[in-house]
């Protein structure tokens, strides 16, 4: 029989035994959402970023089958390399675990997993959320659905603009999924600064983080995510009419070109990639290493608190 068990990175097995900080990172940033060859060096960086900040990182994927949480380099090479990669949400678990395949996982998938393997901080770039026109296409993330109902403290820089950001806050509000702002009373917009919106709570240092969590554990009231919106200083954003016009035309493109369901979003990001000739990249690996840091940072917090741990 095979076994379907989450297999453990050797590190990250250690550290858990030992209580010792661990981050989560996804993996679809790398084999979805950046562009090749710059993705594996990405990747690397990120989890740099994470030791860097006294965390050990949990990059969480699945290897032929093998859903692992802590992926070794080869295993991050073939994600990152390979042709045929699934784009994996939750849903997809199961059926790409007993088939074999080799996939990169969500932030749903990777938050769900985290949570199973009893991780609680993890890192990534933006969330998914509610699309533009979803009205008509029901086109909403299982990211927001699987956050409501996982415990996981997730640190990013809000959601793209590609986006509805309006319409995911309300959803975010109605599915119970916490979000603070992190030193910021506005919901990031992830290339860009200030997404539009404001937010009711922020915190200002990753302690602060960790006794949301502490708390929210000792409550016992529900197990749902925190979302920790760290936006981008304004001197780093991408250039705004660079951003506007590139999003009008990726939209048009898109339209044009018939494209829908799980395609969506890496299809914009590769366009946003393309159009701007390489500075969304260099901004969208400045937000994710500064998220791979402040996670890092709080899940070091989180296990300075002795009773409560991370989650
Ligand atoms: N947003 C980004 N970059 C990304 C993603 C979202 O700015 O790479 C990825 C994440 O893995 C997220 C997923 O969980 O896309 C959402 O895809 P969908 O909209 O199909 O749920
Ligand atoms: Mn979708």
């Amino acid at each position: 029989m095979t076994d379907f068990h989450i297999r453990y990175g050797g590190e990250v097995a250690r550290a858990l035994q030992d209580g010792r900080p661990v981050v989560a990172l996804e993996s679809t940033i790398v084999s979805h959402g950046l562009p090749r060859p710059d993705n594996l060096r990405v990747a690397r960086e990120i989890e740099q970023a994470v030791r860097d900040g006294g965390a050990v990182p949990a990059t969480i994927g699945m290897v032929g089958g093998q859903l692992v949480a802590g992926l070794d380099d080869a295993e991050l090479t073939r994600l990152a390399t390979a042709d045929g990669v699934a784009k994996l949400s939750v849903r997809d678990l199961a059926v790409a675990a007993a088939t074999g395949a080799d996939g990169a996982t969500t932030v749903a998938a990777t938050s769900a997993v985290a949570a199973a393997a009893g991780i609680g901080v993890f890192a990534t770039g933006g969330l998914g959320g509610v699309h533009r026109e979803a009205a008509q296409t029901f086109d909403e993330s299982a990211d927001l659905t699987t956050l409501a109902r996982t415990p996981i403290a997730v640190v990013c820089a809000g959601v793209k603009s590609i986006l509805d950001v309006g319409a995911t806050l309300e959803r975010l509000e109605t599915l119970g999924v916490g979000v603070v702002g992190y030193r910021s009373r506005r919901f990031p917009g992830f290339f860009v600064t200030d997404g539009g919106f404001d937010l009711d709570w922020s915190v200002d240092t990753p302690e602060q983080v960790a006794a949301v969590l502490a708390a929210r554990a000792e409550q016992g009231v529900h197990g749902g995510g925190l979302i920790v919106a760290n936006p981008l200083p304004e001197t780093e954003q991408l250039d705004r009419d660079l951003h506007d016009r590139t999003l009008a035309e990726g939209l048009a493109l898109m339209a044009a070109e018939g494209v829908t369901g799980k395609a969506v979003t890496p299809f914009l990001l590769a366009h946003f990639h393309s159009a701007t000739e390489g500075a969304s990249l260099a901004v969208n690996v400045r937000i994710i290493l500064r998220n791979a840091d402040l996670a890092a940072r709080i899940a070091v917090a989180a296990s300075r608190r002795p009773a409560t741990a991370a989650a």
